[in-house]
């Protein structure tokens, strides 16, 4: 099929296969790692490990922070699998192969997708080092019509129309609240917030124009991954959770020095990574025990 050519559900399956053939561990658990958080991947004991360049027809990372693993291990007794480092839109990849993981997860049985990201907080609220729950998200790649599932559908993964009102799972946003108030408890300075994560195209960062335009509109946090993922997750029936660290504080003057830069987005993302890491897990405690 001339449409779908590369990202047929065949030659996803076909590269499912690949992978479990070559590991016993059957992965309930997936885990995308987002620019300078791919240290989540350090808490799994992994068992085995491939590189995106060795499996066939797999998109590869070609941005600093992103490792470009594929990883199968356990997270206590919870089986994982995990992407450290994804794939983005502004690296020239059409949106079908950037939401091919996401795809492959599922056919390798993944029913739960965690996902996170570095974000510019948008929000006046939010300060560098802050961590948003992703409770719904404006797609401006999809609204102008950018979109994974364009072009023929393929129902074996979902349906043609898909409703995303419940795009973000309650139970899974609710049990992560409830798993940061402890780290509030015990007198951790992180702060916790749920909102709303605007995507656009990127690579470049936002002018101080648009971002007035999307505090305006409500939205807490911009990046450039995530939502397209989150969609293909839901379109094939995955329960969906995202997170962003809020790396910089949008700067909505004009007579400002300070740029955004990708060095800061990593930076911060290290800075965190000690906390994060024990959130994530006790997640995936929670939800593999549930
Ligand atoms: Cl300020 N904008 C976007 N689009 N992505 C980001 C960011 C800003 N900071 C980190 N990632």
């Amino acid at each position: 099929n001339l449409f779908v050519s590369g990202s047929s559900y065949e030659l996803i399956k076909g590269i499912a296969d690949f992978l479990l053939s070559r590991t016993d561990l059957r992965p309930k658990i997936g885990i995308i790692c987002g620019s300078g958080l791919g240290s989540v991947a350090t808490i799994l004991d992994v068992k085995k490990e491939f590189s995106y360049s060795e499996i066939p027809h797999f998109p590869r990372s070609t941005v600093p922070g992103h490792a470009g693993k594929l990883l199968f291990g356990y997270m206590g007794n919870v089986a994982v699998m995990c992407m450290q480092g994804r794939v983005h839109f502004y690296e020239g990849y059409d949106l079908v192969k950037c939401v091919m993981p996401v795809r492959v997860m599922k056919l390798c049985g993944v029913t739960h997708i965690i996902m996170s990201n570095a974000a510019g907080g948008v929000n006046e609220k939010y300060n560098v080092g802050d961590i948003m729950i992703v409770k719904d998200h404006v797609n401006f790649l999809g609204l102008g019509g950018l979109n994974p599932l364009r072009g023929p559908n393929d129902d074996r993964w979902g349906p043609r129309f898909v409703a995303l009102n419940k795009a973000y799972d309650q139970w899974m946003r609710k049990k992560a609240k409830e798993l940061a108030s402890q780290y509030q408890q015990q007198g951790s300075r992180t702060t916790f917030h749920e909102g709303v994560y605007a995507v656009v195209g990127g690579p470049n960062f936002e002018t101080v124009a648009e971002l007035r335009m999307l505090r305006k509109m409500g939205i807490d946090a911009v990046g450039m991954s995530t939502a397209t993922e989150a969609i293909a997750a839901h379109h094939c029936g995955m329960t969906v959770f995202a997170f962003s660290l809020i790396t910089n504080k949008c700067v909505l003057e004009y007579d400002v020095e300070e740029m955004p830069n990708h060095e800061e987005v990593i930076e911060s993302g290290l800075k965190q990574e000690s906390l994060v890491k024990d959130w994530v897990s006790s997640l995936v405690q929670a939800v593999g025990n549930q």
